[in-house]
């Protein structure tokens, strides 16, 4: 600790050198609210294996149950996002009491379009007026859960999509798809937001009905206000500039959360900030050069061979980090080298920013809470990922790739 609180003064000193105020970057920081997602404790994998992970959440009671300890280490994960059926349990006003008790609340919910036999071309997009339908009412089920949880998002991504040219009428899904979420619009209580998230490919691979910022941009504004985009930041093209697509919809008032995990090659779903922090601390730098306040930060990832606890604690520290260096980039030094053109210098801010290390500056906004200044090893210390695998053992159907895997 006497190492901990000496390499703090030093870069508290150097932040106040650089005009940046400690105690507000502190604020923020313990303000900053991170949703898990229900999914990322439980067992997940690709299409070839799922590697069952002794511990591994089997429902939503066990995954509220570890997000519990991921919100009491970190303090800055209340809520927990659901995916409907996955978390699907038969009270809904006792499990917000149970998240309540264990000091959590129910975040966004998740309709799920994508798993039912019924969808195989497609949910609302779908030729077949009776699966659109059925698509509808799982959305109206869903808007109905928000309800009685108290949440006040539906996150709705859609897998639909065709595989060969010809395969369907472009034109035609575009209607249906904006009728069916009239409908379900038209049914969600004031204050409650329809997160549209979009993704350029996968499951389908000619064409994604929802593909990119700009389409569901279109959609969001045809609904109404209520109606926002869902940016998740492995759903782009290798070389997508995704923290100007999150300045400009911020702009326009329609970026209404994020997805965030890392990615190289397609939706790798992995710990967010472990691939390109860079990236991750750009989108927070738009994030705070608008005005974000009521922008959903949520997480989105699978682990498929990591611990899933550690993963998501990791996580939001990798998310801590990019909000702190967003922080402390010296605004005026900024906005004055690129008034005059400065672009060299102009870009040295961020990245003088981005460079520094605030690691020391999150330990101590922790311990100013009374919170561990390092989750991961608080974590590892209270051995709850040891006492969860010797109750919870090895799941015997994981689920997941091939059918004989
Ligand atoms: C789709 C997606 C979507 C979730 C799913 C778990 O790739 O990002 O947000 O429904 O992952
Ligand atoms: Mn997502």
């Amino acid at each position: 600790m006497a190492d901990h609180s000496r390499v703090y003064a030093l870069l508290a000193a150097d932040l106040s050198d650089r005009g940046i105020d400690v105690e507000d970057v502190k604020r923020r920081l313990q303000q900053l609210r991170v949703e898990t997602p229900s999914w990322g404790y439980g067992d997940s994998g690709t299409r070839f294996k799922t590697f069952p992970w002794p511990g591994a959440a089997r429902d939503v009671r066990e995954k509220l149950a570890d997000a519990a300890v991921v919100h009491r280490l970190t303090g800055v994960c209340p809520s927990v996002a659901l995916h409907i059926p996955w978390d699907r349990v038969d009270d809904w006003a006792e499990l917000k009491e149970h998240a309540a008790s264990l000091g959590l609340s129910i975040g966004a919910i998740n309709p799920n379009l994508f798993q039912d036999d019924d969808y195989r071309l497609g949910s609302v997009c779908n030729p077949d007026p009776r699966v659109r339908r059925r698509a509808i009412a799982h959305m109206l089920e869903c808007v109905g859960i928000a309800r009685v949880t108290g949440s006040m998002i539906i996150s709705l991504w859609l897998a639909d999509g065709t595989n060969y040219a010809g395969q369907d009428s472009f034109a035609e899904r575009r209607a249906r798809l904006i009728d069916c979420l009239r409908e379900v619009y038209a049914a969600m209580p004031p204050g409650m937001r329809l997160l549209i998230e979009y993704k350029f490919f996968e499951p389908a691979f000619y064409h994604t009905d929802v593909p990119d910022w700009g389409t569901s941009y279109a959609l969001a504004l045809k609904l109404g206000a209520q109606a926002q985009v869902l940016v998740d930041t492995g759903h782009h093209a290798q070389g997508t500039n995704v923290e100007q697509i999150v300045s400009f919809l911020l702009g326009e008032g329609k970026l209404g959360g994020f997805h965030f995990n890392a990615r190289r090659y397609a939706d790798d779903d992995l710990i967010a900030g472990s691939v390109n922090p860079f990236e991750l601390f750009l989108i927070f730098h738009e994030l705070y050069t608008g005005n974000g306040a009521d922008v959903a930060l949520m997480v989105d990832q699978c682990h498929n061979i990591e611990p899933k606890i550690e993963a998501m604690v990791q996580s939001v520290m990798n998310i801590q980090a990019a909000s702190a260096r967003a922080l402390i980039v010296d605004r005026k030094a900024l906005a004055a080298r690129q008034a005059a053109g400065d672009i060299l210098g102009a870009h040295r801010v961020l990245v003088d920013a981005f460079e520094t290390d605030v690691r020391p500056l999150l330990a101590q906004a922790r311990i100013d809470t009374g919170l561990h200044p390092d989750p991961i090893a608080a974590l590892r210390e209270s051995g709850y990922e040891d006492k969860v695998a010797r109750e919870r053992g090895v799941s015997a159907r994981p689920g997941g790739g091939y059918p004989s895997a």
